[in-house]
């Protein structure tokens, strides 16, 4: 027998391809060494060349999967995904205060603000923006947006380092304790400038840009490995900073899966050998 591992919850939707959502939360967890949990909030049908149409899991279900784990194994950190829907946000927002989970309990909360698949096709109800931002937000100890999110969100249209601060403070008023404003985004940029900050610190984080198109799954991955972090006690910075090393090599060795685009891959974990 092993000792119990950390524990990590994603409340999110099923990727059919296996390169985002719940299995790239999964994939990430796993090799993080933490036990992933999840509560899957919907099931898409996709493949490398986009998402085809998805189906809502019923809105007690998704509680009632929150709460069975949460009550009798215990949940280190949780990060939220695809939400689908406002009365999922809203049901979602509530049981996690029930749990325990959140910037004002005991267990981190990563939001990451997943609005659509990376090719456009969209995985959140757009009334369900306003739900993101009231009821998630204020909750979250760290939220993850990318740049077409943060637009979204806020209507900061980010395109150099003043509007990623812009946009940063704009986002804290929602009440989050931490933002993460992604500069992947910013295609102009050589480098993959990240801006962390809780309002008092704006900590600039520099990675290289890989030219890479398989990025499937990239925003799940670095919410993923932060909330592993998390679940580990690593503090914000700290967790974010591991994050960001490990989004980068799985970035740097995604793959070609399908006729479309392929995912980012944790695999480098791995001993191949054994
Ligand atoms: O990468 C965002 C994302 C999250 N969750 C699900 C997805 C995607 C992108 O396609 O399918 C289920």
């Amino acid at each position: 027998m092993s000792a119990t591992p950390r524990t990590a919850l994603t409340i999110a939707g099923s990727d059919s391809g296996g390169g985002a959502g719940i299995q790239a939360d999964l994939r990430t967890f796993f090799a993080c060494g933490v036990h992933g949990m999840t509560a899957i909030t919907a099931v898409t049908v996709q493949n490398s060349l986009g998402v085809q149409g998805f189906s809502e899991v019923p809105v007690d279900v998704v509680t009632a999967q929150i709460r069975a784990v949460a009550g009798d194994m215990g949940v280190d950190a949780a990060k939220t995904g695809m939400l689908a829907t406002a009365e999922i946000i809203r049901a979602v927002a509530e049981t996690l205060d029930e749990v325990h989970i959140g910037r004002h309990r005991e267990t981190p909360f990563v939001v990451d603000p997943v609005a659509a698949s990376m090719h456009g096709d969209p995985l959140l109800r757009e009334e369900a923006l306003e739900a993101i931002r009231t009821e998630l937000f204020p909750r979250a100890t760290l939220v993850t947006p990318n740049l077409d999110e943060v637009r979204l969100l806020t209507g900061v249209e980010v395109t150099d380092t003043a509007s990623q601060r812009a946009a940063a403070d704009a986002l804290l008023e929602f009440g989050p304790q931490w933002v993460l404003v992604k500069g992947g985004h910013m295609y102009d940029n050589p480098e993959c400038v990240d801006l962390l900050s809780d309002g008092v610190q704006y900590v600039e984080l520099k990675g290289p840009r890989h030219d890479v198109e398989h990025t499937h799954g990239g925003g799940d991955t670095l919410a993923s490995a932060i909330t592993a972090s998390l679940a580990k006690d690593l503090g914000v910075p700290d967790a974010v900073s591991a994050g960001k090393r490990f989004i980068e090599r799985s970035v740097a060795e995604a793959y070609p899966l399908g006729k479309g685009i392929g995912p980012v891959s944790p695999f480098w974990r791995l001993d191949h050998e054994a």
